[in-house]
């Protein structure tokens, strides 16, 4: 827990407030920010210091309550938000526990609001958060809305039904959270889904995303025919490396998809291993998803080998669910006739031991024509489909089989 504190307080901390706010945001806004920033971080040393048994984790959660709620006090009905919550695009901020996932969402403090969830104690902020934050660690914001209580709900997706229909007849329905049929709210569809969490108590989240491929062929066949140039992940990019984008680009300050996407893959693990880590939630609420050059097997063990906290009980457990999942996939007539890209792994432990994984995401999972099956392993050429999942559950199973024998 102490090593938990230092990284908070030395890593976490300066970085993300540092950044809290949006270089373009108002001025005001980002001395707000650095001030109770500042205050929140000189609470958190100082109650340190004088030796308070409260859990590092409640005093953090504390404290950047309090700091959110300065934050955003100053804005309270200014700002726009587009989330799903609010009826069209009133301005307002909301301190009800059901709409302060709105809070998330509000455009203008976008930037911030991402940086800041990094660090905030979910639980203490909203229930829904707390119990559904590990669906934001990759997807689409938005994407969610609470259901009856063991099940969730998640935006329609024609394609993502149509896999959930064929999945429930397959050997995989074992893998995948039970599919629960279409419901209307608000006038918007959300496919209805098992919530995974539910057996759980303060689960711990990764979701590693699968395949060497992230995105459809048709996607880049479609590109090739009509460039369309992206500026948000042109700013995505040289975030990351500045050097990254071609002097094309830099010219256009924009990239096409599939470019950003291969380059996503090749920064990270997913072009070597297989698989990268999109993100990971804590016990605590915490969520990280500064995952994108994470690339070398070393690095993503290390990461394994902190999100299971050396438990090895928890270690052996997700090898044996991992071991199985091989089996099973390896048997499954679903896997053989589609092309699984965008989909991940959900990894999820508690304090008792209990773990288990999950097939999740099918949104980009796609049919393939009649006869045609991939063997999942092969190397990816245009045409040929392969998406290289079994290469990347190959590796991750060895990488959780290296760390039982360290
Ligand atoms: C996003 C990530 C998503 C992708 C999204 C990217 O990049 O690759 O998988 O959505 O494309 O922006 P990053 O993780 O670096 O933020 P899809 O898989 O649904 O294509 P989008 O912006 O077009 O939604």
């Amino acid at each position: 827990m102490a090593r938990l504190l230092e990284t908070y307080i030395f890593v976490l901390a300066p970085t993300s407030l540092g950044n809290l706010t949006d270089p373009n945001a108002d001025r005001s806004l980002k001395l707000v920010t650095d001030y109770y920033g500042a205050i929140w971080w000189w609470n958190v040393c100082q109650a340190r210091v004088k030796g308070t048994k409260k859990e590092p984790s409640v005093l953090i959660s504390e404290g950047a309550f309090v700091l959110v709620r300065q934050i955003l006090k100053p804005f309270e009905r200014t700002q726009t938000c587009s989330c799903p919550f609010s009826a069209g695009h009133l301005p307002h901020v909301c301190w009800g526990k059901a709409a302060l996932p709105t809070i998330f969402s509000c455009t203008y403090l976008k930037k911030a609001w991402h940086t800041i969830k990094t660090m905030v104690n979910l639980p203490v902020i909203s229930p829904f958060k707390k119990r559904y934050s590990w669906v934001q660690l990759a997807g689409h914001t938005g994407s969610f809305k609470a259901a009856d209580s063991g099940k969730i709900l998640k935006r329609f997706s024609e394609n993502e039904k149509e896999c959930f229909e064929r999945l429930m007849k397959d050997p995989l329905r074992s893998c995948v959270p039970c599919f629960h049929g279409v419901v209307e709210r608000d006038g918007e569809s959300y496919i209805q889904l098992d919530d995974l969490l539910t057996d759980f108590e303060g689960p711990c989240v990764m979701d590693c995303k699968m395949g060497i491929r992230t995105y459809l062929e048709e996607e880049l066949t479609k590109a090739r025919e009509k460039p369309k140039l992206r500026k948000d992940m042109y700013k995505k990019m040289i975030e990351v490396d500045p050097l990254a984008p071609t002097a094309e680009e830099n010219a256009q300050h924009a990239v096409t998809k599939p470019r950003y996407m291969q380059w996503r893959e090749t920064i990270s693990s997913s072009a070597n291993l297989g698989f990268r880590i999109e993100g990971i939630k804590k016990a605590d609420g915490t969520c990280n998803t500064n995952f994108k050059t994470t690339k070398t097997q070393e690095q993503v063990l290390q990461v394994f080998v902190e999100f299971i906290e050396g438990n090895t009980t928890i270690l052996k457990k997700y090898l044996k669910r991992l071991q199985e999942i091989h089996i099973i996939l390896e048997s499954s007539d679903f896997f053989k006739r589609h092309e699984v890209v965008g989909s991940s792994l959900l990894f999820v432990h508690d304090g008792s031991g209990n773990a288990n994984v999950w097939l999740i995401d099918f949104g980009k999972t796609t049919l393939l024509p009649d006869g045609q099956t991939l063997d999942h392993r092969i190397p990816w050429q245009e045409g040929n489909r392969e998406d290289g999942y079994l290469l990347g559950l190959d590796n991750l199973i060895r990488i959780l089989e290296s760390i039982t024998e360290r």
